[in-house]
């Protein structure tokens, strides 16, 4: 571990490297959006179109972020702190991600679907000293389950809510005028700390340096065509590193271009946005481009100046991928990335075969591939196999998670993404599936382990399993097999849902099916076969 980072780091010949290479350049978030500002004062940076239409020029935007970083330092949150931020696409998330970069403090990402259960974990876990929250959004009350929270966590200071605060700090209340420039992080230091889809019981955190993750948004601004004029539409949750860096908001931003924020991903909502404020690009999850697919050749709104659609996040069949170029009338691109690092893109100039057949590859050329067999030898070019890799903005492990990492990496560095690919000839990469016990809910990760662990504190429950089940719209579902306790009462498969939602978790957690049963069938040492309960559950 490296004091300081809590986190394994890049060993310093690979450091040495990938600045000799020009992959790290010393920047950092605070100092680009100064330069940023200095370059181009009155350029738009932001745009939060709902309820009444806000802008942030990049002068705004920049100033806000001294102002707020100024207060957040008043109230003691400085370099290295952690806080919880839990936002929704609104202007508010981006003036306080930009103050706790100037200041070295670390953003730890939640999405506004997290509930009691994981925001206490991100809060004690990180040793969180402030949670920044919404009032209500989606009609849910922040401002309940912050109390809840704070409760539960003493060495949480702050609240701070961007709206009606309540009982907690208005965050319209904290920016004040700067006495002194923060001494700031530095480049190779961590910016924030993001979160991983997750295979285990608690969602591990993902330590992203200013050094790679800029380096990652200047890979994928090249291979996107991302420059000052393109007018981004941020349409999934911001927090999650799809549509922060791929290239994502924080993409757009550093290229001097616009960041829309879409408060609702239906076409109802964004088709509008995307002709009034000449939206060229993109990102979206799989289901949602099906959705989009499906209702832009009937629309009335002019969706003309879009150029480029992302799709990534979760797999985007190749009959899916085929109808979306002439349904929005722009180009396609897949997009198969991971918050740990790796994001592999295809190409503007790609043969539209490969575009729609294949998920693209690496940013970087020192992105390093291996795709190796369970026994970890390399296959042969083509066949399938796990992906490991390695590389300038590829994590060499997760915050303060020794013993897990020891398994998640190998020892000489490689990341086990936990998922199956193929190469083709041309080094684009192809998903074939995954190894890791994790549902991929239409992009949204779901650990089958943190999800049974809930269930087996049902008094009823003896024990549960819970395996993907295919899904025409969302690719996969959520099927939860529970075997009861004998002489249990009977339950019902709602029962067993409620019980995961009164726990307090992201609702697309919640299991969409449950079936009770006898046994598990057995692997060959008497593990829980998880395979033959996926293909039972498949061919019903
Ligand atoms: C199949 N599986 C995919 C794809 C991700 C860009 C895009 C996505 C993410 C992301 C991201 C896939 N086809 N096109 O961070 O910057 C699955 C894989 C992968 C896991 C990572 C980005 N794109 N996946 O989805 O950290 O299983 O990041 O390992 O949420 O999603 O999930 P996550």
């Amino acid at each position: 571990l490296t004091p300081g980072l809590d986190a394994p780091t890049w060993p310093e010949e690979f450091a040495a490297r990938y600045r000799a290479a020009g992959y790290w350049r010393g920047e950092t978030f605070g100092g680009m959006l100064r330069e940023r500002a200095a370059a181009h004062p009155d350029r738009v940076a932001l745009v939060d179109p709902a309820p009444e239409r806000r802008t942030w020029t990049y002068r705004e935007l920049d100033r806000a972020a001294d102002r707020l970083a100024a207060g957040f330092a008043a109230r003691g949150i400085g370099r290295g702190d952690r806080v919880v931020v839990q936002l929704p696409n609104r202007g508010e998330f981006m003036e306080v991600v930009f103050a706790l970069f100037r200041l070295g403090a670390l953003p730890v990402y939640a999405l506004p679907a997290h509930r009691e259960t994981e925001i206490a974990h991100f809060c004690s876990f990180s040793e969180a000293v402030a949670y920044v929250i919404p009032d209500v959004h989606g009609g849910f009350d922040h401002r309940e389950l912050a109390t809840t929270i704070q409760e539960r966590t003493p060495g949480l200071r702050h609240v701070f809510v961007a709206g009606e605060a309540g009982a907690h700090t208005p965050l319209a209340d904290v920016p004040c005028e700067p006495a002194a420039e923060p001494e700031g992080p530095r480049p190779h230091e961590l910016a924030f700390l993001q979160l991983s889809g997750g295979t285990t019981g608690v969602s591990k955190l993902i330590p992203r340096t200013h050094d790679d993750y800029l380096y990652s948004l200047r890979g994928s601004n090249e291979i996107c065509g991302v420059d000052a004029d393109t007018r981004f539409l941020v349409v999934l949750p911001a927090a999650h590193n799809f549509p922060m860096s791929s290239p994502g908001w924080l993409g757009v931003l550093y290229a001097g271009g616009t960041a829309v924020l879409c408060p609702a991903p239906d076409p109802g909502t964004a088709f509008p946005l995307i002709e009034r404020e000449r939206i060229t690009m993109t990102g979206l999850v799989p289901p949602l481009a099906l959705v989009w697919t499906d209702a832009a050749p009937a629309s009335a709104y002019d969706l003309s100046s879009l150029e480029l659609v992302l799709v990534g996040g979760a797999k985007y069949s190749e009959q899916a991928a085929r109808r979306l170029e002439p349904a929005l009338g722009c180009r396609l691109m897949q997009v198969f990335g991971m918050a740990e690092g790796l994001v592999n893109y295809t190409r503007l100039d790609d043969d539209p075969e490969t575009v729609v057949t294949t998920q693209g590859r690496p940013i970087c050329p020192d992105d390093e591939i291996r795709i190796a067999d369970d026994e970890g030898r390399e296959v042969p070019e083509g066949a399938f196999g796990h992906l490991l890799t390695r590389g300038p903005y590829t994590i060499r492990g997760y915050w303060r998670a020794p013993d897990h990492n020891r398994t998640a990496f190998t020892e000489d560095g490689f990341y086990r993404t936990g998922d199956i690919v193929r190469r083709t000839p041309s080094g684009h990469l192809v998903v074939e599936g995954r190894a890791k016990d994790q549902i991929n809910r239409g992009g949204e990760k779901v650990a089958a382990e943190e999800i049974e662990n809930i269930i087996l504190g049902h008094p009823s429950v003896h024990d549960v399993s819970l395996v993907a089940v295919p899904d025409e719209f969302l690719g996969e579902r959520t099927l939860a097999y529970v075997i009861l306790r004998e002489g249990a009462e009977p339950l019902r498969p709602a029962a067993v849902k409620r019980f995961v939602r009164e726990r307090g978790v992201a609702a697309y957690k919640v299991p969409d099916l449950v079936e009770f049963v006898d046994t598990f069938p057995q692997t060959g040492i008497g593990k829980v076969s998880k395979k033959h309960q996926r293909s039972t559950a498949e061919q019903r």
